[in-house]
């Protein structure tokens, strides 16, 4: 009886046959390690000339959408257009008279406010009009479209758990109009701090509160106290329990005063936005001089350093209460320096 030994190609064959892959190989493929999003900024100076060219464009598909995503110059596989870690982050222009229709989508967004002002974005048939440092929250197959009643351009940051979904294979979209609009308490009715309204259900993963008002998260920072790296911080939560504003998308603001912050390193990402003044931020051995409407990545797992001169503000978009809930956030300041 002859035995037959197989070659090397027949062994392949039969594993690609069998649709099989040897872990051996593909761990040497990829250098024992995933590779990942580099620290990067997308500065004003930069984007502000791609933002007026974008605002000639008059097609009725840039109309509905006039957006240009940011996307990590080191994609961490084919395809991956993330901003940082599991978010995806753009600018968005809305000229006077224009709007974006309504739809929803099972994709978390939030939108915050940089130059402009006048428009509004109706969530859930919600008025929440944008000015500047405002953060309207677009919670997942939320209705939502976008209306302009101003004079100039507005011009915000839009940040969305689109990674999560292309991972989950959740996502879902359907285009308007609206057949049914969902009840919804008003905002005002959690505008006075620790006065809740009673007896009203809220079952859902997000804050019933869409809009935070850049005045009142200045409020509350100058009265916050110290937080552990030197800076002042505070949260965007939902009322009723204190948790995030959206399941997957975790929000702050920092306030800095001309000393250098302590060097704080976690498992999280953030999408970092320059409000107001000017400064530098250490993201491993990057360093990234910044200005006001500067959006810049905060890597995971890197030492961040923030130097401001005199008083800046930054707003943060990150993935800090998802990580927290898989039980994977981890945060370290630097003891000795
Ligand atoms: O404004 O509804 O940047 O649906 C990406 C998807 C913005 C929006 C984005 C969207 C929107
Ligand atoms: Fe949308």
């Amino acid at each position: 009886m002859d035995i037959v030994i197989p070659t090397d190609a027949d062994i392949r064959a039969a594993w690609q046959a069998a649709s099989v892959s040897p872990l051996w190989e593909d761990a040497a493929a990829h250098g024992g390690g995933r590779r990942g999003h580099v620290a990067h900024s997308w500065p004003w100076s930069t984007m502000e000339p791609l933002v007026n060219q974008a605002l000639s464009l008059a097609s009725t598909e840039v109309i509905e959408r006039r957006v240009l995503s940011m996307i990590n110059p080191s994609p961490r596989f084919n395809g991956d257009r993330a901003f940082i870690g599991s978010i995806n982050a753009a600018l968005q222009i809305l000229k006077p008279g224009e709007i974006a229709r309504p739809h929803r989508h099972t994709m978390n967004a939030i939108r915050f406010v940089l130059q402009g002002s006048g428009a509004s974005t109706i969530v859930d048939g919600k008025d929440c009009p944008m000015e500047p440092g405002d953060l309207v929250t677009t919670p997942g197959w939320t209705w939502h479209e976008h209306v302009h009643h101003g004079n100039e351009p507005i011009i915000w940051l839009d940040a969305l758990d689109v990674p999560i979904h292309a991972l989950l294979g959740t996502g879902r979209f359907e285009p308007g109009p609206i057949k049914v609009m969902p009840v919804t308490t008003p905002d005002a009715a959690f505008a006075q701090a620790g006065v809740v309204p009673d007896g009203v259900s809220h079952a859902s993963g997000y804050s019933p509160v869409f809009r935070y008002p850049y005045g009142a998260a200045v409020a509350a920072l100058a009265a916050a106290p110290t937080a552990p790296d030197g800076s002042r911080r505070v949260r965007y939560v939902d009322p009723t329990h204190g948790g995030p504003t959206l399941a997957m998308l975790d929000c702050f603001m920092v306030e800095l005063d001309g000393v250098d912050t302590i060097p704080f390193r976690s498992s999280s990402s953030a999408v970092c936005c320059v409000v107001e003044g000017t400064g530098s931020t250490e993201v491993g051995d990057s360093t990234i001089a910044w200005a006001p409407k500067d959006v810049f990545t905060l890597t995971p797992n890197s030492w961040i350093r923030h130097r401001s001169k005199g008083r800046a503000r930054l707003f943060l978009v990150t993935d800090r209460d998802l990580l927290r809930r898989l039980d994977l956030l981890t945060d370290e300041y630097q003891t000795s320096i």
